[in-house]
């Protein structure tokens, strides 16, 4: 059998994370790419927990635990000190969730962004905050159910746009990927460790427990959230130059995954029309800056502008 995603293994058996977790697919797939020549800044958030307690570990990588708002910090920190001792080749990984990354976290990121370190940015996304009992984030999607959102007064805002804060900083490289698609997680870990400066990669992580969904159906629903084109998968170069990198053929209704969840078992018809309107004005709106880019290369290779 021809493997299409590299074989080792850097995460072992005897994790802590509950049955079905994405975050837990996210670390496999994104160590396979970083390889063992990696340190991660993770904060605090389930993948703080899933590791093990020390000095037991699941991964064999070097960890540094760290506080909440931290990760991109300690992350620069980190590159600054080993480049301080001539190591240039160990990459520097903060690891975050998203209360630790579109909330929390997000001025040191800010910092290491506009700084352009040379750290790659990994957030993976489970849509709340998973480790202290499911607390809506501003990753958390409108009408969403939560422990701090209940279903009388479920999230009465739109998730963030991260990935445009980010591309806003003008940084080398952003890319969202998804634990369903290994092949393209893989790829895009990849290619982000070649280049020199800050890297955002935004990781759909799903979170059974939090989302009320049978563990066994985590994958399908990070499927689903691409084929409804809920959460596309893309990447942005320098801040401007989008490319989408799966444009689903026949795009499935929200509804067929939404109503596989439990935290949105509350929405009504009039919610998931609303929702699919959404979805698709921002479906557009990303494939007109992707369709923008392609022909802005075309016009500069015909040598109509500079
Ligand atoms: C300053 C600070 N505030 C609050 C906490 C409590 N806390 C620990 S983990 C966590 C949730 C993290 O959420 P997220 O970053 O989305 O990661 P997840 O748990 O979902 O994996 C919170 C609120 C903390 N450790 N430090
Ligand atoms: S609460 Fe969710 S993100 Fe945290 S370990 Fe369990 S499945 Fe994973
Ligand atoms: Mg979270």
């Amino acid at each position: 059998m021809k493997l299409t995603i590299p074989e080792q293994e850097l995460m072992e058996s005897g994790h802590l994370a509950c049955q079905g977790c994405g975050a837990t697919l996210a670390m496999r797939y994104a160590l396979k790419a970083l390889g063992p020549n990696t340190v991660l800044s993770i904060p605090a958030c389930c993948w703080s927990v899933i590791d093990g307690p020390f000095p037991y570990s699941s991964l064999n990588v070097p960890i540094f635990h760290t506080a909440f708002e931290t990760a991109a910090s300690a992350a620069s920190g980190m590159k600054a000190g080993l480049e301080m001792l001539g190591d240039v080749q160990t990459q520097v990984i903060a690891w975050a969730g998203d209360g630790g990354t579109f909330d929390i976290g997000i001025q040191a990121l800010s910092g290491a962004a506009e700084r352009n370190d040379n750290i790659m940015y990994i957030c993976y996304d489970n849509e709340a905050y998973m480790n202290t009992g499911i607390q809506r984030s501003s990753a958390t999607p409108w009408r969403s159910w939560t422990t701090t959102t209940p279903e009388k007064h479920p999230k009465s805002t739109p998730k963030k746009d991260m990935v445009g804060i980010m591309a806003a900083h003008r940084i080398p490289y952003v890319a969202t990927c998804s634990v369903a698609y290994p092949e393209d997680m893989v790829r895009k870990v990849t290619k982000a460790k070649e280049i020199t400066g800050c890297k955002f990669i935004h990781v759909f992580a799903p979170c059974p427990t939090g989302w009320r969904a049978p563990p066994e159906i985590c994958v399908k629903l990070a499927r689903l959230a691409v084929q409804t084109r809920i959460f596309p998968l893309y990447e942005i170069t320098n801040g401007v130059d989008y490319k989408i990198n799966i444009k689903p053929a026949k795009p499935k209704p929200v509804e067929e995954y939404l109503k596989l969840q439990g935290r949105f078992r509350h929405l009504t018809e009039e919610d998931m029309k609303q929702i699919q309107r959404t979805v698709d004005w921002e479906w557009e709106r990303l494939t007109r800056m992707a369709e923008g880019c392609e022909s802005e290369k075309k016009d500069v290779e015909k040598g109509k502008k500079v």
